[in-house]
């Protein structure tokens, strides 16, 4: 865990990029934004292999590695203030109904992927099937790097365009990109859809995640969060 001084160097980076954004328009910041980035970049990975990857992706990894598990030997467990806790394979996943949906991809570093065919299984659906009990809250998920964390609101969670994604472009999700199964919050940046999923715990209040800890809000919405004047995604 990074201390806080990284922290509040991220906040201030982005802080000074909100002012450029009313100085310039939000179009110059974002293009001042992708300059910046590889910058930006390095303070909130001081752990992190920051590969450029095809398509306008960066491959983010905490651990500094790509852990692996197979879609044999994949599980996703749901528990915590639940009335039915429950461990899924990859197999009970990919039986469940699929939502599909075309988002921009977007780090809060500035970098962002156009129109990026997404596939998977609505959160809310896993949320329904669990029972989820009334002192619920917020959501909890951990990755099977043993490194990511990152939390949710249960309202947040519920939104149709979050989903547990097993497909990207039309095909499994990669490894480096966070497979066999990943969140995918649509409406947030980046650091919220959490690689390598592995546990979703519902919780009485929201857990601060791995990059909340290093200076992000707790809210990753595109646009609105993070001081960034970005456009939504479309
Ligand atoms: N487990 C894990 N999930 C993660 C990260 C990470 O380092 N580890 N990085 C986050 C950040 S900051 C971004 S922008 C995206 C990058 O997704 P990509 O590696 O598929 O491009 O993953 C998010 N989820
Ligand atoms: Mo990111």
């Amino acid at each position: 865990m990074a201390d806080a001084p990284v922290g509040r160097r991220i906040v201030v980076g982005l802080l000074g990029l909100g002012v450029l954004g009313v100085a310039f328009g939000a179009r110059a910041a974002n293009g001042i934004a992708e300059l910046m980035a590889p910058i930006e970049e390095r303070d909130p990975t001081g752990l992190t292999g920051l590969i450029p990857a095809a398509g306008g992706f960066r491959y983010y990894s905490i651990s500094g590695g790509e852990p692996l598990r197979t879609p044999q030997d994949y599980r996703l467990t749901v528990g915590g203030l639940v009335e039915r806790p429950r461990t899924y394979t990859y197999a009970d996943l990919a039986a469940l109904p699929r939502t599909r949906m075309v988002r921009d991809f977007q780090c809060v570093t500035g970098w962002r992927v156009p129109s990026v065919p997404w596939s998977g299984v609505r959160l809310s659906d896993l949320l329904d099937a669990a029972g989820v009990a009334p002192a619920a809250r917020a959501l909890a998920c951990t990755s099977f790097d043993g490194a990511d964390t990152e939390s949710l609101t249960l309202d947040q969670a519920r939104r149709p365009d979050v989903i547990v994604a097993l497909g990207m472009y039309g095909k499994p999700l990669t490894r480096a990109h966070g497979g066999p199964v990943r969140l995918y919050v649509a409406p947030m940046y980046g650091y919220k859809s959490l690689k390598w999923l592995s546990g979703i715990t519902l919780t009485d209040r929201v857990v601060p995640g791995f990059w909340e800890h290093n200076g992000y809000d707790v809210d990753g919405w595109v646009g609105r969060s993070n001081g960034r004047g970005d456009a939504p995604t479309s």
